[in-house]
């Protein structure tokens, strides 16, 4: 279609210089195309100003099916005269005549008119319809017989037309077309694309090929989109990185409870040891070993102390240390870490490792608490580390993800002596939020480990859920983790930064 109209078009505009189309809708309905393909034409002609044209906008009334009906039979009051001019007639039988709806809206206008009155229980006739004149439906003819053009009736007139969803005004949008700068009678299609047939057949030397526009938009590059927990987590990577610190292994969900537990000298009797609190793996209940020296000192230690500690004096229990779990936190990883720091070749060199990865705790869900969250854990090992050296690691890190002031409350955690809560007043929220906990991990934890006795290690975590809910504003982390998010939320997050503030 589109080539017929463009070779019409510019075939109409070669038979003369100043030959033009004053208007393609009449136009075209005398060529027989339809406008639309017309106006696609020009726009495209246009484009390559082979053509220029003169926006044109002709308004005129087209008439509804309503319209059309009274235009044809009359209107609504008008029938209900010519029903009643005979006799009289009970509402139910004027419907009955000409129908609900015209002897409601006729019976309604005749009133109007004074045409009819009410008489008892019928409709009196107060005309004959010759008397009358049906000024709806000449005003109709009217308009036709004006080809319905928009200076055929009043505007008020319109209006009670339109009221009456009679007829309506319609706006068409046409062109008044002229040879453009670059007229031709024919257009070569240019070429959007440089073939190989083109090369081998030569035709490229002939060949018209079409501008590149470098502005068009390129297309939409599909691919996959990070969670926003994963973009959080990457901000987190980044600026441990940056802060020397090393990812530690974290793809084991299932723990003992040795290494969950036991290595972190958290009692066998603590209340989060029991099935309230921890996930217990049914299949395999047990694990199958631990490092068997090193097991005898934390068993040493829970029961009788050491290195300056009294211990818990009870009877540590092996099928207990054994239990398979769902690792509640990834300080079974710290743990893990720091053996091997202790028994590596070399004996132990100061290090500093984080971890950021799931965890899961059989608790009451709310709006910010799920059975499983990510935690991110950061630690540092070396000689005579002081609780001040703990406070500046984490005021950096902060610092590093835009919060500035931090306090400290005093905390109790099993594994770290001192521990602290960490709070810190968060710009967007304008309030301070409870944003971690920390310590330096107790001498009970580190010496059956091995590692040297001036050796602190200092540590703190934090989820990764409560920064990513606050970095997206999502008040619910239903919306955040788990089947009910939406997609669409993924796709659209924006990217992660943390601007640090210096
Ligand atoms: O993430 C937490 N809060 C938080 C963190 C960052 C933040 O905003 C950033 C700037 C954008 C906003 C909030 N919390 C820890 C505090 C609370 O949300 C708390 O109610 C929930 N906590 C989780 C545990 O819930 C049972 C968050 C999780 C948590 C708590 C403690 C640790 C890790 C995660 C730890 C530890 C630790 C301590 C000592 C040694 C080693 C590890």
């Amino acid at each position: 279609m589109t080539e017929v109209s463009e070779s019409k078009i510019l075939g109409h505009l070669s038979t003369a210089a100043h030959a033009s189309i004053d208007d393609t809708f009449p136009w075209a309905a005398s060529e027989k195309i339809d406008h639309e393909a017309v106006v696609g034409t020009i726009k495209s002609l246009m484009a390559d100003e082979f053509v220029k044209v003169d926006n044109l906008s002709t308004s005129f009334y087209s008439l509804t099916g309503e319209g059309e009906t009274i235009l044809a039979e009359g209107s609504q009051e008008y029938k209900v005269l010519k029903a009643l001019e005979d006799a009289p007639l009970s509402l139910k039988d004027l419907e009955a005549k000409v129908g609900k709806n015209i002897a409601k809206i006729g019976m309604g206008n005749c009133m109007k008119k004074k045409w009819i009155k009410k008489d008892g229980g019928n409709l009196l006739a107060l005309k004959k319809s010759s008397e009358v004149s049906d000024e709806v439906q000449d005003m109709l003819k009217k308009l036709k017989a004006a080809d319905f053009a928009k200076d055929a009736i009043s505007d008020k007139e319109f209006k009670d037309l339109k009221k009456r969803k009679m007829a309506n005004l319609v706006t068409r949008k046409s062109f008044k077309v002229e040879r453009g700068p670059k007229y031709a009678p024919q257009r070569v299609k240019k070429s959007a694309d440089l073939t190989k047939e083109m090369l081998e057949s030569g035709a490229w030397k002939t060949a018209e090929f079409k501008p590149y526009n470098f502005l068009t938009l390129g297309e939409k590059v599909g691919g996959g989109y990070l969670h926003p927990l994963l973009k959080v987590r990457a901000e987190f990577r980044k600026i441990l990185m940056e802060m020397g610190f090393h990812e530690m292994p974290t793809n084991k969900w299932v723990e003992s409870s040795f290494w969950n537990f036991d290595s972190l000298f958290q009692p066998q009797s603590h209340p989060a040891r029991d099935a309230h609190d921890t996930f217990f793996i049914k299949e395999p209940g047990a694990t199958v070993s631990v490092p068997e020296e090193y097991y005898e000192r934390v068993k040493k230690m829970h029961e009788v102390g050491g290195a300056g500690s009294i211990g818990y004096r009870y009877d540590f229990k092996k099928e207990e240390a054994f239990k398979n779990l769902l690792r509640t936190h990834t300080t079974a990883v710290s743990s893990q870490m720091l053996y091997k720091l202790a028994n590596q070749p070399g004996g132990f060199k100061p290090a500093r490792y984080y971890s950021i990865d799931r965890v899961f705790r059989n608790e009451t869900m709310d709006a910010t608490h799920l059975c499983e969250f990510h935690q991110v854990e950061g630690l540092v090992a070396d000689y005579d580390l002081s609780l001040g050296d703990l406070i500046g690691t984490i005021e950096t890190f902060f610092k590093k993800i835009g919060i500035t002031q931090l306090r400290f409350k005093p905390a109790f955690n099993p594994y770290t002596e001192p521990s602290m809560e960490i709070f810190g007043y968060h710009p967007d929220l304008k309030k301070w939020t409870e944003i971690g906990n920390s310590g330096m991990f107790r001498p009970e934890m580190l010496a059956p480990m091995g590692l040297p006795e001036n050796v602190r290690v200092i540590a703190w975590g934090l989820s990764l859920e409560r920064p990513t809910m606050i970095k997206y504003r999502i008040k619910n982390i239903r919306d955040l983790f788990g089947h009910k998010v939406e997609m669409a939320r993924t796709r659209t997050a924006p990217i992660c930064r943390f601007d640090a503030v210096e």
